[in-house]
């Protein structure tokens, strides 16, 4: 099985090493470092280390994402992990297990179980991404509890979906889309710390408010636009 990961970053020369270390070596085929504009030497850090660089120009999170996805050289799982060392990249195969085991075509990182350490989310973070599960548990009836950055996913279903959001908005397309379409989503509990570095997201109040706005207006457009239309269903 060919696992290509997907790591976006923007000035993470402190971490990215430790990121990349982390990684199992035997079960992942290709590592991707999408990076935007870093002046910090990231991705010389990152090339050294082995892994491919994808320079991407355009900020913002989903584009990192979409960009390492469009340049993955045909994988059959694709992963997604910052570059900032809150996952822990040696907990790759919780995410991989399912999608082994024909249980799930995208698996989810809950930050939210007791191997995270408290308070490396912060509070607004913890507090919004319960608030979107909720949301989503209510409108779409999936059973997630958080938003998590460090997901995996089947990569012919990940195409299917034609993911398009930029920004803050990735959090939760893959989730409305992929469980709209029919596909299983399953949510493992992994490990989260403080992050090494820099805020780029979270803690900035560009942000926090541009995650929740698009992940507001998301949850509600797809369940309002699914009621209408309904969505096409896997083949
Ligand atoms: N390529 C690219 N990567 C980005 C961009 N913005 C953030 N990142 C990376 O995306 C990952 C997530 O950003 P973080 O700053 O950790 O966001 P967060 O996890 O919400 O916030 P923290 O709680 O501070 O960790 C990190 O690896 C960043 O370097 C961007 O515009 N382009
Ligand atoms: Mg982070």
């Amino acid at each position: 099985m060919r696992v290509s990961v997907i790591i976006p970053t923007h000035n993470e020369a402190q971490s990215i090493a430790r990121v990349l270390a982390d990684l199992p070596a035997d079960i992942v085929t290709e590592v991707l470092v999408v990076d935007s504009n870093s002046t910090d030497g990231t991705p010389e850090i990152a090339s050294k280390m082995g892994a491919r660089v994808l320079h991407e120009p355009r900020r913002g999170y989903g584009r990192a994402c979409l960009t390492g996805l469009a340049g993955a050289s045909s994988p059959d799982v694709v992963v997604f992990l910052d570059g900032d060392y809150s996952d822990r990249p040696d907990e790759l195969p919780l995410l991989l297990a399912p999608i082994i085991d024909d249980r799930a075509d995208i698996t989810l990182g809950s930050r939210l179980g007791k191997q995270s350490v408290h308070g490396a989310l912060p509070w607004h973070a913890a507090l919004g991404n319960r608030l979107a599960a909720v949301l989503i548990r209510l409108l779409y009836g999936l059973r997630i509890s958080d938003l998590g950055p460090f997901r995996a996913g089947r990569a012919d279903v990940l195409r299917q979906l034609e993911l398009q959001e930029n920004t803050y908005g990735w959090a939760v397309e893959i989730i409305l889309k992929g469980t709209l379409a029919g596909f299983r989503i399953v949510e493992v509990p992994v490990s989260y710390y403080p992050r090494i570095g820099k805020s780029k997201i979270s803690g900035t109040l560009r942000g926090t408010v541009g995650a929740a706005w698009f992940i507001l207006f998301l949850i509600l457009r797809y369940s309002f636009r699914d009621r209408r239309a309904g969505m096409p269903r896997p083949a």
